[in-house]
C-alpha cells in the first residue's frame, strides 16, 4: 500500500459521515429534500407518484382503501399488466433495440436480449404455457438457476395472469414439494442442471425427487442448460422448453388485463414456525413500488446498465433484477455463477466489461471480497460506477468503507437498503442524491413511510436506545396476505403493536433497531427465531425439525452464531438418544445431511455440538440467547438462573475452543 493509500484509509477509519458527491447530486433522479415533507403532507395521494411510473389500462378510483385493514388495497379498480409494463410499452416507445437483459454465463458465454427480443421470447413462452393448459390465476412454480429462461418464464406468467412462485434452485427437493403442495401448483418450470464453478450439476434428479412428494398431477417444462453434458430422459408430463417454444415460434399473446389487486406472484419465506410462509404480492401496488424505489433509491435511468448480483430466487432478484429495472426500461445484467469463478475478480470483470453504472450486492459478498484483498478490484477499470447498494443484513462500517473506497473509488454514494420479502421493496435507506451517509446505519425511512422504533409496549423510544422496528402506515409494495392463511398473516405481522378495536394497525417486521437524533436507523437484526446466513433468511425451527428427524437424535436447538463472512452461521446443539452416546461422528454426519436434504446446502450447520442436556430455564425453556453467545464466542452472563447451569461449561468447551 502506498503512503497516499494508507493516509486515505486512516482518514476513512475516522470518518463517520459522508456526503454524496456533487457530480452524483447533479444528475440524481431525486435531489429535492422537500420530498420528505411533500410525501408526509400529501399522504396517501403522494403514492400517485409511484403509480405514474406505470401504464394503466384503466385508471384507479382510489389510491388506498383501508376498509379491510390490515389487508390494505392500493390503486383500487386500476387495471394493468406487468409484462406489458416491463416490455411492450418500451418497444412501442422506440426502445426496441435497447438491451433489456445482458446475461453472463458462468463459463464465459453471454446472451443479450433487447427489449424486442425479450418480448418475442415472452410471447412465445406465454403461448406455450397456455397451450399446456395454464389459465389465469393458476400458480406456476419455477425451480430454476440464473438462466434467462427464468425471467422469461416469470414475465410469460405475468402476461397471462398466472402468478409465479419461484423456488430458489439451491433449496432441496423437500422444499420444492412443500411449496408446490402449499400453493396447489400444477405447473413447474425447471432445468436439467446448471454450472457451479465449472462443474455440471444435476438439477432434474432433485426436481423429480421433489415431484414424487407433490400430492397432485403436475406438468413440467425442462430447460436444457447442459446440452449433452448430462443426458436425461423426460418422463410423461415433462416437456422440453426449446421444443415447446419452437412449436410456438412467432406467436403473440395479448397481455391479460389484471386488476391492481390481482396477485402477481407468491414468494415463500422463512418464519418463526416450521412452515414457510407464502407472501402474496399484487400487480399494481408491488410493481409501482418496485419501479418507484428503483428510480428514487437506485437512481436508475433507461440508459443505465445496472447489475444486482442477487439470485432471482429471492425477493431482491424479483424486485431489483427483474420488475423494477425493466419497468423503468433499464438494461439489467444477470450473472449465472459465483464471484470467485474462474477467479476472484469475476464481479469486477463483469462491471468493467458491461460498463455497469449501478451495482447492488450483499454485505456477505463484500466481506468475502475484503478477505480476498483489493488486488482483485484493482485489476479492473470500475470508473463506470455511479452508485453502489447493499441489502440483506446489516453492513458493518469497516465493510462499508472498504466498498466505498475500493469499489466506488470514494466517489459513489452507497445505499444500505433495509427491506424484506414482505415489504416488496426498499423501506429504510438514504436517498442517494439528498442524504448524507452514516456507515453502519441504513438511514431514515423512505418518504411516505412512518417508521418508528418502539419499546415492548409500543411506545416510541428515545434516540440511542435499542427497541423494535415498526411501520405505522401502509405502503403500496406491502404484502397483502399469506397465501390461504389470512389468520397467520395477522398473527405474524400485526399482532404485537396494533389496536384492532381502534382499527389502528402497526406492521412489525420482527427486527430490532435503534434510531439516532437525525432519524437514522441502525437495524440490529431479527428478534424472532429466524437467522440470517449470508443474507438469507432461515427459520431455526425448520432446521431443528430436520435435525430431530434424524434417527438417533432426541432433541435439538438451533441458533445463529457470529460468522466473519456469512454474518451468521447455523449452530446445532443436539442430544443423542439413550444408547447412542459415542456415535457422535456418524450422528453429526446424519444431522448435516438431514438439514441439507430438508432445506438445502445454504442451511448447512457450521458445527453440531452434542450434549447430554440443553441449558434450560426453571420453567423449562431452552436458553437460546446463551447458546448464541456460546456459538459466537461471547462472554457468558450469569447462568445461575438455569435449572442445569453445569451443562454450560461442558458445551462451551466443545465449541471452537471458547
Ligand atoms: C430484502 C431481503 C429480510 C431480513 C430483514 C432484516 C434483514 C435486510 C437489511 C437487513 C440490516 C439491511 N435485512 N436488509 N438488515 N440492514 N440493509 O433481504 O429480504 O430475505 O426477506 O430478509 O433481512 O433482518 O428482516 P428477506
Amino acid at each position: 500500500m502506498s503512503q497516499e493509500e494508507a493516509d486515505l484509509e486512516a482518514r476513512l477509519e475516522e470518518q463517520d459521515t459522508f456526503e454524496p458527491p456533487e457530480s452524483f447530486v447533479e444528475q440524481a433522479n431525486v435531489a429535492d429534500p422537500g420530498i420528505y415533507d411533500e410525501f408526509e403532507e400529501n399522504w396517501p395521494e403522494c403514492w400517485d407518484q409511484a403509480a405514474e411510473f406505470l401504464d394503466w389500462e384503466e385508471s384507479y378510483d382510489e389510491i388506498l382503501d383501508e376498509s379491510t385493514a390490515p389487508t390494505y388495497r392500493w390503486f383500487t379498480n386500476g387495471k394493468l399488466n406487468a409484462s406489458y409494463n416491463c416490455l411492450d410499452r418500451h418497444v412501442e416507445d422506440g426502445a426496441k433495440n435497447r438491451a433489456a437483459i445482458k446475461w453472463e454465463g458462468e463459463l464465459g458465454e453471454t446472451r443479450t436480449y433487447t427489449y424486442s427480443d425479450l418480448l418475442n421470447e415472452v410471447n412465445e413462452f406465454a403461448s406455450a404455457l397456455r397451450d399446456l393448459g395454464v389459465e389465469e390465476d393458476d400458480v406456476v412454480t419455477m425451480y430454476m438457476p440464473m438462466v434467462p429462461e427464468l425471467p422469461i418464464a416469470m414475465l410469460a406468467c405475468a402476461r397471462i395472469g398466472a402468478p409465479h412462485s419461484v423456488v430458489f434452485a439451491g433449496f432441496s427437493a423437500d422444499a420444492l414439494a412443500t411449496r408446490m403442495n402449499d400453493a396447489d401448483s400444477e405447473y413447474l418450470i425447471t432445468t436439467d442442471g446448471y454450472y457451479r464453478r465449472g462443474d455440471a450439476l444435476d438439477h432434474l434428479s432433485k426436481t423429480n425427487e421433489g415431484l414424487d412428494d407433490v400430492e397432485h398431477e403436475t406438468t413440467t417444462v425442462v430447460v436444457d442448460r447442459l446440452g449433452t453434458e448430462l443426458e436425461h430422459s423426460l418422463a410423461d408430463g415433462q416437456h422440453d422448453y426449446d421444443e415447446l417454444v419452437d412449436a410456438h415460434a412467432g406467436e403473440t399473446v395479448e397481455p391479460v388485463t389484471r386488476d391492481a389487486e390481482d396477485m402477481l406472484f407468491l414468494m415463500y419465506t422463512s418464519g418463526t414456525t416450521g412452515k414457510p410462509k407464502g407472501v402474496k404480492h399484487t400487480t399494481g401496488g408491488y410493481l409501482s413500488y418496485a419501479a418507484w424505489t428503483s428510480h428514487a433509491v437506485l437512481d436508475l435511468k433507461p440508459e443505465d446498465t445496472y447489475w444486482c448480483s442477487a439470485d432471482i430466487g429471492w425477493i431482491t432478484g424479483h424486485s431489483y433484477i427483474l420488475y423494477g429495472p425493466l419497468a423503468l426500461g433499464t438494461t439489467t445484467v444477470m450473472y449465472e455463477g459465483t464471484p470467485d469463478y474462474p477467479e476472484k475478480d469475476r464481479f469486477w470483470e463483469i462491471i468493467e466489461k458491461n460498463r455497469v453504472d449501478v451495482f447492488y450486492t450483499a454485505p456477505t459478498a463484500i466481506r468475502a471480497f475484503m478477505k480476498w484483498g483489493e488486488e482483485y478490484p484493482e485489476r479492473h477499470d470500475l470508473s463506470s460506477l455511479r452508485l453502489l447498494g447493499t441489502v440483506g443484513e446489516p453492513i458493518n462500517p469497516r465493510a462499508w468503507k472498504w466498498y466505498y473506497e475500493h469499489i466506488g473509488g470514494s466517489d459513489c454514494p452507497i445505499v444500505d437498503t433495509w427491506w424484506q420479502t414482505e415489504t416488496g421493496g426498499h423501506m429504510i435507506t438514504t436517498l442517494p442524491g439528498i442524504c448524507e451517509m452514516k456507515p453502519g446505519s441504513a438511514g431514515p425511512g423512505l418518504p411516505g413511510l412512518d417508521v418508528q422504533i418502539v419499546d415492548g409496549a409500543g411506545e416510541e423510544i428515545d434516540a440511542g436506545q435499542a427497541g423494535y422496528l415498526t411501520v405505522q402506515k401502509p405502503w403500496p409494495g406491502m404484502l397483502r396476505t399469506l397465501y390461504r392463511n389470512d389468520d397467520r398473516f395477522v398473527s405474524e405481522y400485526w399482532k404485537e403493536y396494533s389496536d384492532p378495536e381502534a382499527d389502528e394497525w402497526v406492521y412489525f417486521p420482527e427486527d430490532g433497531a435503534k434510531i439516532d437524533e437525525d432519524g437514522y436507523i441502525t437495524v440490529l437484526g431479527r428478534v424472532d427465531d429466524v437467522i440470517n446466513v449470508s443474507g438469507h433468511r432461515l427459520g431455526t425451527m425448520e432446521i431443528e425439525s430436520a435435525v430431530v428427524g434424524v434417527e438417533g437424535i432426541a432433541e435439538a436447538a438451533v441458533v445463529g452464531g457470529d460468522h466473519d463472512v456469512k454474518g451468521e452461521a447455523v449452530y446445532v446443539y443436539a442430544i443423542p438418544e439413550d444408547g447412542r452416546e459415542g456415535q457422535e461422528a456418524s450422528l453429526e454426519e446424519a444431522a448435516i445431511e438431514g438439514v441439507i436434504d430438508s432445506i438445502g446446502p445454504i442451511a448447512k450447520p457450521e458445527e453440531v455440538i452434542f450434549t447430554p442436556e440443553l441449558p434450560k430455564t426453571r420453567s423449562g425453556k431452552i436458553m437460546r440467547r446463551l447458546l448464541e453467545d456460546i456459538a459466537s464466542g461471547n462472554e457468558l452472563g450469569n447462568t445461575s438462573t438455569l435449572r442445569n447451569p453445569e451443562v454450560v461449561d461442558d458445551i462451551a468447551d466443545q465449541v471452537g475452543g471458547n
